[in-house]
């Protein structure tokens, strides 16, 4: 069964879509680049229909991957005017992890307009550390791509090719610290458990409905995926049906132990690998922490409800 056949039989009328990070337009020289980024609270409900009051940065351009409100996909050496407005009731800013792009703090009310050059290829978290820990369990976070600045499909310049390219944005959440914010109480960080976890902003089973989310593949390709931990707890991902090849941690080459099923993505964390697609079929990849691939300690289907993507070949 070839793949499309395999999408319309298996997971409804749902087509390829050319959205989010997945199959950003491709560019073969730096630019620059103007992206507004607006901090503000939503009501998010996850697959239980429970209803989380969260932070969110959403681009009032942009999309993706999966419903996160934000996401940028970058070339190398592009010039980024970043605005970032604040309407959230605290002050926040805006940090790219393991780099030096931050703004400082901006009042509620307030934009600040922060131009940085796009760093070296790679996937990076951007988030808030004004407000500790809270920022990330509230979800204030979110994946940055950065491809070569040679436009190639490669995960740096002269790095390892693919055929198609996926971000996998890792987030939880503790019902009770959302619930504390939203009623502008406070809540003790080291009680923070969380019960509900996403992929890009998604849950299972509405994770095989995106095309962010669901990993579609042909036999025979290289698929790159950006495992990116936005969250507050570490995430062993483990791949059913392959193994893959680690290629880099941090934006740093791996070049001792390669080929892998499962792979430790700590906080903060951005694991890139490429998966050769040695098989047909449909199989899972999700969190061996059990708790996270429930909502709410609970399955909502027979296969879970939290950090579940399926990957289709
Ligand atoms: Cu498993």
């Amino acid at each position: 069964m070839n793949r499309r056949d395999f999408i319309k039989t298996s997971l409804g009328a749902m087509a390829f879509m050319a959205s989010g990070l997945t199959l950003a337009p491709k560019r073969a020289s730096a630019a620059t680049v103007d992206i507004t980024l607006i901090a503000e609270g939503a009501q998010k409900t996850m697959v239980d229909e429970n209803t989380l009051y969260v932070w969110q940065f959403t681009d009032p351009n942009g999309k993706g991957p999966g419903v996160l409100p934000s996401g940028m996909v970058l070339l190398e050496g592009d010039t980024v005017n970043l605005t970032i407005q604040n309407n959230l009731d605290r002050p926040i800013n805006f940090t790219v992890e393991g780099t030096s792009i931050q703004t400082p703090n901006i009042n509620p009310g307030d934009s600040y307009l922060l131009t940085f050059t796009a760093p070296a290829a790679g996937s990076y978290v951007y988030c808030d550390t004004a407000n500790g820990f809270i920022g990330k369990a509230m979800g204030l976070a979110g994946p940055m791509v950065v491809m070569p600045a040679d436009g190639s499909s490669t995960l740096y310049q002269g790095g390892p090719a693919f055929d198609r390219q996926y971000t996998i944005f890792l987030q939880d959440y503790d019902d009770r610290l959302n619930a504390a914010i939203a009623n502008g109480g406070t809540y003790n960080i080291d009680d923070y458990l969380p019960n509900y976890y996403t992929v890009n902003g998604l849950s299972y089973p509405d994770t095989k409905s995106d095309g962010d989310t669901l990993i579609a593949m042909n036999v025979g390709e290289n698929v790159a995926i950006r495992l990116m931990n936005g969250g507050t707890i570490i995430y062993p991902m483990h791949f059913h049906g392959y193994h893959v090849n680690v290629i880099s941690r941090n934006r740093t080459p791996v070049t001792d132990v390669i080929d892998k099923d499962t792979i430790n993505v700590g906080v903060g964390e951005c694991v890139d690998v490429i998966l050769p697609v040695i098989q047909a079929g449909a199989y899972p990849l999700h969190t061996h922490y059990v708790p996270g691939v429930t909502a709410n300690g609970v399955y909502v289907n027979p296969y879970g409800g939290g950090l579940i993507v399926m990957l289709a070949s």
